[in-house]
């Protein structure tokens, strides 16, 4: 009797489909992406999805990563593989955290809260943007077991942006992420984008709670070094760059005392033809990768991008826009769901390519595509080094 009941409740559970969840048949980033369709209005769509100019740069993202192969290393033990990473003081179970966005809550009623929770339980570190639809303290308070930093602009006002900071420190949030590649609006040739920004509100409670408003008091198209010199002096916090595409840019923020810099063209979405964040990213490491901790994001669509940043000296990367589709499908499970999709890509990536920890993730180990390119005249294998 006892066996039948419990048959039933098996079958029952499975009819209604209530062991499974809705991103169960979702096996890539792109599944996500189209999933995401049935959840966001087609103005919603075109915020989160959209480029900038001729979309050369968001082109480049993707393309560039696909043209980076990964040499593998053999016979070293790779049975039990280790993901786990500091980055700037904030332990990490893995190297991917989530990069600041704008706007979840167009994504999910639980916004902001949601995506910051099913971070933390993938052991991600959430970097909130001030441009969030929810106030950061309620974020602190919704996801305390998270690893937060706090994302803003660099103001000319250095009251302005004492005001920000204090809030941050106290509410728990482990560093400030500058984004520094946003001194205007960029030019978006498309429709239902240009719509959006007419529907929907760009009232963001963390500013106008202090009695600002947005255009008056983001982006900071004025400020130089030393204003960014003066934003480090007051805060104890670690400070990182974001939006930085330059070797000498990275140095030079390095000067008024940043930490960190991630490499990043905000998503193909500001400068186009800008180089993809990985195509930068051996000129960052190379000018400051001895001295400052140099991260990545744009274009991580699953384990071997991850892969391939690492071995060019990323210490950690973010995932932008795929973490607002697990988000719109399905709350704090789909931002989860999706997580621990390349959470799990990523450690069958290392598992192949014979690294068992971080520091094992060489960077002999990528080569551009043209390596393999024997046809050309101009190349000559013995010339490389492994
Ligand atoms: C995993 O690596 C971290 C450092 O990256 C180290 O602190 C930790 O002890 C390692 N864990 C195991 C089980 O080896
Ligand atoms: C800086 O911002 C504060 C707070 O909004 C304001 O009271 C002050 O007048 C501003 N200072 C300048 C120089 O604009
Ligand atoms: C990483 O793996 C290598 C090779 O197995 C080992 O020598 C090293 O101690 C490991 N590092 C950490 C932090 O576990
Ligand atoms: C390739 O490079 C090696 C070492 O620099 C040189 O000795 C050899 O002549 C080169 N071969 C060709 C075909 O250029
Ligand atoms: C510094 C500041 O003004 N913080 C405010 C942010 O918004 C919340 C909620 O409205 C206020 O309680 C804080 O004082």
């Amino acid at each position: 009797m006892f066996r039948f009941v419990c048959f039933l409740v098996l079958a029952l559970n499975f009819s209604l489909g209530i062991s499974s969840s809705i991103t169960d048949d979702l096996l890539s980033v792109e599944d996500y992406k189209n999933k995401a369709k049935e959840f966001l209005n087609v103005y919603k769509q075109n915020n989160y999805y959209h480029g900038a100019f001729e979309d050369i740069t968001l082109g480049l993202n993707t393309k560039a990563f696909a043209e980076i192969r990964i040499k593998p290393k053999y016979l070293i033990d790779v049975s039990h593989i280790n993901m786990s990473t500091t980055v700037l003081g904030t332990p990490a179970d893995w190297p991917v955290g989530v990069a600041p966005m704008a706007r979840h809550r167009d994504a999910h009623p639980d916004g902001e809260i949601a995506t910051a929770r099913g971070a933390g339980k993938s052991g991600s570190i959430f970097i909130l943007s001030s441009l969030a639809q929810t106030l950061l303290e309620d974020v602190a308070q919704g996801a305390p077991d998270t690893e937060k930093w706090f994302q803003m602009y660099l103001n000319k006002n250095q009251t302005i942006n004492s005001m920000f900071i204090d809030r941050a420190e106290r509410a728990g949030y482990k560093a400030i992420v500058l984004t520094l590649d946003d001194p205007t609006d960029s030019v978006v040739r498309n429709l239902n984008y240009q719509k959006f920004r007419k529907l929907y509100s760009t009232d963001f409670p963390n500013y106008s709670s202090m009695g600002l408003s947005l255009n008056q008091h983001t982006f900071g198209p004025s400020t130089n070094v030393e204003d960014l010199r003066q934003f480090v002096q007051n805060t104890k916090l670690p400070v990182i760059v974001k939006g930085v595409l330059t070797g000498s840019g990275a140095a030079l923020a390095k000067t008024a005392g940043v930490k960190g810099v991630i490499v990043s063209n905000h998503g193909g979405r500001n400068l186009d033809s800008a180089p993809a964040s990985i195509e930068a990213l051996p000129e960052v490491v190379d000018a400051v990768g001895g001295q400052m901790t140099v991260m990545l994001d744009s274009g991580i669509r699953g384990g071997p991008e991850v892969f391939k940043a690492l071995a060019l000296g990323a210490k950690q990367v973010f995932v932008g826009s795929p973490v607002i589709w697990g988000l719109a499908i399905d709350g704090e499970d789909g931002v989860h769901s999706l997580l621990e999709m390349i959470k799990n890509e990523f450690e069958v990536v290392m598992t192949l390519a014979g690294s068992s920890n971080l520091t094992e993730i060489k960077r002999g180990q990528v080569v551009h595509e043209s390596y393999y390119d024997f046809l050309l005249m101009h190349h000559n294998h013995s010339k490389k080094k492994n």
